[in-house]
């Protein structure tokens, strides 16, 4: 096993000496440190850089450019672990809030486990040096997490998390989209739908006593509601309604088409081949449209509609009702099918295969 401590660093000068020095004295060889810091105006990064000397090879430090949050904070560290071998990750504060004597346990627990969660919130567990306060909004926001979330974790906000390699892959931490303080929440979801097995272990949660409190109400209420974007987010990201979505689409856009063939072809006596190709031109647009913005929302969140890719899928659709063509007759000629109805409906279903393959992979492909 190598094991990569994570500590996001942002103005923690009272703390982060002392922490690193007592960190070393709680884990095994094979476990190193990564503060990452976001160029803390107190000089913390040049305090890691100083104890490096004493520690070479196992402490480590990645400066980033200016504060990005907690959430960047981990994802490069998580990268910068696993472009260098690492495969099991610890995520802690700096802050002492998170007792390194936990740590042997958390390492005893992670080799049947692909994930091992310090926990608040089950027996055992608890917050020193809290105001009953903010206990009780803590509890509260994790409860109400729960239920909206309907995963059975009991500490979903809690940063004392360890993570198997597999469990980050699992994640896929592209697709992790929350930036402060869902952030944990958010993986530890993510690991849940995803099927890692988790654990977690009774900690006691010590409120910071060096250093100042970065937490706002701000940050809290903005959590209460972007929960609801994580849960709807994470489902979509299974992408497992995504066809269903698309052929639904499909059927909005087939009741289009006729709708507007009857009112100018029958209707209005306009000729029927003219009036078929703006049909179907306009049908094809309204299901780009809403394969934009529903079908394939998860793969768009960062795109706009554009023409270049209005026209792609155009052409997607083109192709879709040549195959639907060619799959029809080559049922009538090579089976004995009772009704032609049968083979029509052979062809809709290949055509929109394809069609979907295209679209997917193609004109809707996730941006890098
Ligand atoms: N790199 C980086 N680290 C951060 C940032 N914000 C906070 N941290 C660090 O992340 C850890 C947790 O942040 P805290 O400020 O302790 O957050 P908290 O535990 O929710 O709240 P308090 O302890 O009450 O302040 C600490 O080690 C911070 O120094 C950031 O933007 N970038
Ligand atoms: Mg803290």
């Amino acid at each position: 096993m190598k094991l990569l401590i994570a500590v996001p660093t942002y103005n923690e000068i009272e703390n982060i000496k002392r922490f690193v020095i007592t960190v070393f004295e709680h884990i095994p060889d094979y476990a190193d440190i990564l503060v990452i810091d976001d160029n803390s105006p107190d000089g913390t990064a040049a305090a890691v850089e100083d104890l490096i000397r004493n520690y070479p090879n196992r402490l480590h430090i990645l400066n980033r450019e200016s504060k990005q949050g907690l959430a960047a904070a981990y994802l490069a560290a998580f990268e910068w672990g696993l472009s260098r071998g690492y495969d099991v990750f610890l995520e802690m504060d700096a802050d002492f809030s998170h007792n390194p004597k936990y740590i042997p346990e958390m390492i005893d627990k992670i080799e049947t486990n692909d994930v091992v969660i310090g926990s608040r919130n089950i027996s055992g567990g608890g917050v020193e040096g809290w105001s009953a306060l903010r206990n009780f909004i803590s509890k509260g926001g994790s409860l109400y997490s729960r239920l909206v979330l309907g995963c059975p974790i009991k500490d979903l906000t809690g940063g004392f998390n360890m993570w198997r390699k597999s469990a980050l892959e699992k994640i896929n931490l592209e697709t992790i989209s929350a930036k402060g303080y869902l952030f944990q929440i958010e993986m530890k979801y993510k690991a849940f739908l995803a099927g890692c097995s988790i654990t977690e272990i009774p900690i006691i949660f010590t409120d910071r006593k060096q250093g100042k409190s970065k937490m706002s109400k701000g940050i809290f209420v903005e959590a209460l509601i972007n929960i609801w974007k994580i849960k709807s987010n994470a489902r979509t990201d299974k992408g497992s309604f995504e066809f269903i979505k698309f052929a639904v689409t499909g059927g909005l856009g087939t009741v289009t088409n006729l709708v507007i063939f009857f009112i100018f072809a029958d209707l209005l006596k306009l000729p029927e081949i003219p009036v078929s190709i703006c049909c179907f031109i306009v049908a094809a647009t309204q299901n780009y449209i809403i394969n934009h913005h529903w079908s394939f929302r998860n793969r768009t969140e960062s795109d706009k509609p554009s023409i270049k890719k209005w026209f792609l899928f155009i052409v997607s659709s083109l192709l879709g009702l040549g195959i639907n063509i060619l799959v029809m007759r080559a049922i009538l000629t090579y089976f004995n099918v009772p009704l032609k109805l049968i083979a029509q409906a052979g062809g809709i279903l290949a055509g929109m295969v394809i069609n979907y393959a295209v679209s997917k992979f193609l004109v809707f492909r996730r941006k890098k």
